[in-house]
């Protein structure tokens, strides 16, 4: 793709919109970013960008900001169907996520991983499987690393892992993962992409572009992957905790092992996992499978997950106060990824819940609240709903994380667990769910 002298819009001015402008700027582009915060809101962002000679459009896009461009590169938090990016397809104009403009400029290999939950343990674990079988590797991606701000550092030999999530899938054009995993779709995001159809859509768009000799790899245990199966013209590999593959990773006796066909390699025992809960068996089995696709060997997969320490934010151990765990699963921002953190501990539990609403269904917590719950505390802008869908379990209005902490700290016995794990997205009372999960973990030192 060439840049230079082209008329180039970014919109959104996060993460991936200050990396994408910045990018485009270096490669001679006449870029112009607009985000609908105020300039006040954008103070940080904004002098930095005025220094490379890039123009900033605040508080709403302009209707005739977006007429004339060469080529419009979109944030995964715009909506698609927003008024302005609608009249510019229309208009035949270029409109392509800042994904897809990664790909362009990404040399080598792509590893993606998608799906509701797992997503940044099976990426980053994928990466460490990676380096410890000797390939030059970045990650990045939907996990917090703009994929374009990996292009200037890769070579064609460096392969890229990348965590891409459904909004990032729905603009892309030419993407076309080496390796492409789906580790299960359950509802989520249901506020922007309206159906579960529309979400499952979206994740599929990770096959689009591949062809035969790239691989896709699929959960069996998941029947949404399953049916996923015969859209894409990549060779499919299965992971199965439940059952035995003929091609893909599963467990047998215990064992880990990986089928290509050929034969079969031992990886490691189950029981060497150091991650709690079935789902990260799940994560473990697709990373695996990744990085025996990619090439690496039994026994560098098998170090790599052994050494493997849990991400931050996803089920992390904070601390124990006299006999009571606390956990931070502040990135379990869908009803899925709750339901896997309750699976994960057996009784006892002292459940957060609350923030954003993205449309979801909290009755599905029920039955699983009912036997391993003692407590719900519900917290942001969601509480309401919440407290309406959740049955047959004692649920106390706490509105603030702080709040919550303090009514559970008074209460739990020595035993329980302490667990945030909030089914909804941050953004009512926070900047991004790592800060809420920092604030957690502050908090929680606080009381000890
Ligand atoms: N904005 C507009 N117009 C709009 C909507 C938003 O101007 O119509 C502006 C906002 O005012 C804001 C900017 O866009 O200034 C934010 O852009 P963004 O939401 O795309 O955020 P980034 O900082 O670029 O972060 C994005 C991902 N965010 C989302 O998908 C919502 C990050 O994933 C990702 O880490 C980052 O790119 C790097 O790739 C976060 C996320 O919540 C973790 N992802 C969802 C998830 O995991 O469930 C999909």
């Amino acid at each position: 793709m060439e840049l230079k002298d082209k008329r180039v819009l970014v919109v959104g001015l996060g993460k991936s919109g200050v990396a994408s402008a910045l990018f485009l700027k270096a490669h001679g582009a006449r870029v112009t970013v607009s985000d609908t915060k105020s300039g006040d809101e954008l103070r940080n962002e904004i002098p930095v960008l005025l220094d490379h000679g890039i123009t900033v459009e605040t508080g709403g896009h302009g209707e005739r900001t977006f007429r004339g461009q060469d080529l419009i590169v979109v944030s995964p938090g715009v909506p698609v169907d927003a008024a302005q990016l609608v009249q510019a397809w229309a208009l035949g104009e270029s409109v392509i996520g800042e994904i897809e403009l990664a790909a362009q400029f990404l040399p080598g290999p792509i590893v993606a991983i998608t799906g509701s939950n797992g997503k940044t343990t099976t990426t980053t674990l994928t990466g460490e499987i990676l380096s410890a079988g000797g390939l030059p590797t970045l990650v990045g991606g939907n996990i917090g690393t703009p994929a374009i701000s990996l292009a200037e550092r890769a070579k064609p030999e460096t392969v890229i892992v990348l965590e891409v999530s459904s909004f990032q899938l729905e603009t892309i054009q030419t993407f076309r993962p080496t390796v492409a995993v789906v580790l299960n779709v359950t509802p989520d995001h249901l506020d922007r992409h309206r159906t579960l159809n529309a979400y499952v859509n979206a994740k599929a768009r990770i096959f689009e572009n591949q062809q035969p000799r790239d691989f896709a790899v699929l959960n069996m245990d998941d029947p949404t992957c399953v049916a996923m199966g015969p859209r894409t013209r990549a060779q499919v590999f299965w992971f199965s905790r439940q059952k035995e593959v003929a091609l893909g990773a599963c467990v047998r006796d215990g064992m880990i092992v990986f089928r290509d066909g050929t034969g079969e390699r031992e990886v490691l025992p189950v029981a060497d996992i150091p991650l709690k809960g079935l789902h990260n068996l799940e994560n473990v089995l697709a990373a695996v499978c990744a990085g025996a696709l990619m090439g690496c060997a039994p026994e560098k997969i098998q170090q790599a997950v052994r050494e493997f320490k849990a991400v931050e934010h996803r089920l992390e151990f904070v601390v124990t106060i006299r006999g009571v765990d606390y956990y931070n699963d502040s990135k379990a921002t869908n009803v899925d990824a709750t339901i896997k953190a309750l699976e994960s501990f057996p009784a006892n539990i002292h459940l957060i819940l609350g923030g954003k609403d993205k449309g979801s269904d909290y009755t599905a917590l029920n039955e699983l609240l009912q036997k391993r719950a003692k407590r719900v505390y519900t917290i942001g802008a969601a509480a309401e709903k919440i407290e309406s869908q959740i049955k047959g379990v004692e649920v106390v209005h706490a509105e603030t994380l702080e709040n919550a902490l303090r009514k559970a700290n008074a209460v739990a016995q020595a035993g329980d667990v302490v667990l945030l794990a909030p089914a909804c997205a941050s953004f009512d009372q926070f900047k991004n769910y790592e800060q809420r999960g920092q604030v957690f973990k502050e908090i929680v030192r606080g009381l000890s």
